[in-house]
Parts: C-alpha cells; sequence; structure tokens
C-alpha cells in the first residue's frame, strides 16, 4: 500500500477484516489493482500453505476426486474479467440504520482472474443427474455475531450455486488475480468467481467442492444473504441471493460538489449487472423528471463494469439541483429507483440522489 491517504483502502471493520476500495480505485482504471480491491471477510483469513492444500470434489458425482496444488496448475487454464460486488455495497445510505458493515460505495471492484474452469473440474468427476446445488466450503470459520442459530461448534462459510449455475461454463476455480498469484486475503490458493452473482458465491480458500442432492441450507445461503419474496398468493418465503440486478453508480461530480454555471460538466460513473449486459445507462439532471443517455467508454466486457459519461450541457441555473443515473441491461430490466424493503440490508441497488451546487 502507498502513504497516499485517497490511494489506500478504507477500513470499515477490523475484525473480522473488511476493507472498501477508495474512490480513484473505483474510477482511474478498468481493473482494480490487487492492493485497492475491496476485502470481505466474515471470519479471520486462514494462512494456507500450498503444499499443504488439496481440494476436495465429492458428493453427488461419480468420481469424487482430491486435486493437489501443482495438479491443479498444470489444468489448462482460462481467463476472465469480473466485476465483484457485495450484496451489502452502499449499506451506509439505508435509513434507518440497517445492521452489517456500514459499506459506502467501495465494496466493488474489477479484476482479471485466471484458473480453471469449474465445469471442467465437475465433469470430470461425473455429475450424477440427482445433483440440486454445488456447494463451495471454505478453509475459514467461527462464530457469527447476533445470530443465536449457529452451531455451537462455529459456523464455516459454505455458499451454494445451482448446479444448473455451475455447468454453465464461465464459473471459475482462480489461483491468479491481475496476473498475480492470489493474494492472501482473496482466498489463497483457490477461490470461486462466479459472475453476474453478488459477491458471496465467489468463495474464497476453497476446502472442498460438494455437489448436493438436495437444497442446500446452509447459513449463508438462508439467514444470512437471503431476502423476502413474495408469491402470487402474496405469502413471503426468504430466498437465498444470486444474480446482481441492473446498477449504476456516479463516480463524479461527489455528493455536495460545485459544478460550475455555464460550463459542460462531464458526469462519469460505472454500471454492472447480472447475466444480461448493461446496454443503457440514463441520467437526469432535474431530479428524475427527465432522462437522457449517457455514453459508454470502452467496449463492453461481460460480466465486468462499464464506465460511462454524460456531457451535461451548461447548467445555466444556479443552485442546488439533484442528479441521477440508471442502468438498463438487455432483458429490459431498469435500475430501481427505490430500495425494496423485502431486501434488507442487502441489494442496495436503486439509483441515489446526488445534491449538487451550480455556481458562477
Ligand atoms: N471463504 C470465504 N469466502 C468468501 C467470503 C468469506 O467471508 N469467506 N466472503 C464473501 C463475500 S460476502 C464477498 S462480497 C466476496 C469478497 O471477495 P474479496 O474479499 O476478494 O473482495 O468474497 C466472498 N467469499
Ligand atoms: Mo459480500
Amino acid at each position: 500500500m502507498t502513504d497516499d491517504a485517497k490511494t489506500e483502502l478504507i477500513e470499515r471493520q477490523r475484525s473480522p477484516l473488511n476493507l472498501e476500495s477508495p474512490l480513484p480505485a473505483l474510477t482511474d482504471s478498468f481493473l482494480t489493482p490487487n492492493n485497492l480491491f475491496y476485502v470481505r471477510n466474515h471470519f479471520s483469513i486462514p494462512e494456507i500453505s500450498a503444499a499443504d492444500w488439496q481440494l476436495r470434489v465429492e458428493g453427488a458425482v461419480e468420481r469424487p476426486q482430491t486435486i493437489a496444488y501443482d495438479q491443479l496448475r498444470q489444468w489448462p487454464g482460462q481467463e476472465l474479467t469480473v466485476t465483484l460486488e457485495c450484496a451489502g455495497n452502499h449499506r451506509a445510505v439505508l435509513r434507518p440504520k440497517a445492521k452489517g458493515v456500514a459499506w459506502e460505495r467501495g465494496a466493488v471492484s474489477t479484476a482479471r482472474w485466471a484458473g480453471i474452469p469449474l465445469h471442467e473440474v465437475l465433469n470430470a468427476c461425473g455429475v450424477t443427474s440427482k445433483a440440486v446445488d454445488v456447494i463451495f466450503v471454505g478453509s475459514d470459520a467461527g462464530i457469527v455475531p447476533d445470530e443465536p442459530k449457529q452451531p455451537p461448534a462455529g459456523t464455516q462459510f459454505s455458499y451454494s450455486i445451482p448446479v444448473e449455475r455451475a455447468l454453465r461454463g464461465n464459473v471459475l476455480l482462480a489461483y491468479e488475480m491481475n496476473g498475480e498469484e492470489l493474494p492472501q486475503e482473496h482466498g489463497f490458493p483457490l477461490r470461486a468467481i462466479v459472475p453476474g452473482c453478488f459477491g458471496m458465491a465467489s468463495a474464497k480458500w476453497l476446502k472442498s467442492i460438494v455437489v448436493s442432492d438436495s437444497p442446500f441450507r446452509g447459513y449463508f445461503n438462508t439467514l444470512d444473504y437471503a431476502v423476502w419474496h413474495s408469491d402470487a398468493q402474496n405469502v413471503k418465503h426468504r430466498v437465498a441471493l444470486g444474480e446482481m440486478p441492473p446498477k449504476s453508480m456516479i463516480n463524479s461530480p461527489g455528493h455536495l460538489d460545485l459544478v460550475p454555471v455555464n460550463g459542460h460538466f462531464a458526469i462519469k460513473g460505472s454500471a454492472w449487472g447480472g447475466d444480461a449486459p448493461i446496454v443503457r445507462v440514463e441520467v437526469s439532471t432535474d431530479e428524475g423528471k427527465s432522462w437522457r443517455d449517457a455514453q459508454f467508454i470502452g467496449d463492453a466486457v461481460p460480466h465486468a463494469w462499464r464506465f460511462w459519461q454524460f456531457a451535461w450541457p451548461a447548467p445555466r441555473l444556479r443552485g442546488a439541483t439533484v442528479i441521477l443515473a440508471r442502468a438498463i441491461d438487455a432483458d429490459g430490466r431498469m435500475q430501481a429507483s427505490a430500495h425494496d424493503p423485502n431486501n434488507g440490508p442487502y441489494v442496495i441497488d436503486h439509483s441515489l440522489p446526488l445534491k449538487v451546487y451550480v455556481r458562477g
């Protein structure tokens, strides 16, 4: 880390360690440098030596396997650029104040990951037709604060994704991040990267992968990282979070910034979402009354954020105004205008009003 306070991770929690990316890390480069990539932990960071480590793949498979680190590195690898966002990113804006780490805007980052495709490992093991979920089991465990329902021995970090997603072809078991060996805090020696899903699916410090023949009911898929959904009869069900909805954020100007009157001001930001690519970002400079298209900067990269800008033509009136941005994906889904209370302290994906002062 450098001495420059602007380019250091921001500490949100010391134990377990939770660090948020500073604004320059979200704007200066498409790939977030490893030392500025947000860090989200539920327990203390395990120290694992590659020589002693192995990955166990078991459960509803015909040929369970144990793979050593060296074997894994010999497997033909693949690279993918993927944006990770914690489902609690932007939680600090919620009122009343929500429980959990008070993330502002920096629990999102993008890296180029290298690893082996999960579906190849699963296919080598022969997934049976009974398979329902694929559980990533991490090497970290501990006590979950404020949670009376945890097993007395402590809770291990584990998270499952549906077998369809696991076999889709774009889930990676990653050992490299931005061309470097995976840093310890980001999951050394091996982590999952699940494109399009909130960060909790990208389990770090993998110890085993268990193919389950029944729906997995682990703590992080049910009590934590779950939201309420109402069915057709208006009955509420608790469902695990998965795919990210479309979301944009304004990186510049900042809240309460001054904007020159009669100038040409560039509003800049980023946008990302789930499996459907972001195809449009709209900006409003009149508190949401009218919307105009922003321009994308650079080509679309599947499952990575897109940077955009909007040339705000000469704000003529002095005074305060509210600017907003909203992202739209290829399925026509539009970023929400308000936080859905069913999502509780997660999925804070709505357009955030940003107040600026136009001054001469
Ligand atoms: N084993 C393990 N994996 C984990 C976590 C964890 O606490 N333990 N946190 C998850 C969450 S909630 C997020 S948002 C991402 C964050 O990844 P990062 O720390 O590399 O940014 O890791 C996920 N994988
Ligand atoms: Mo997260």
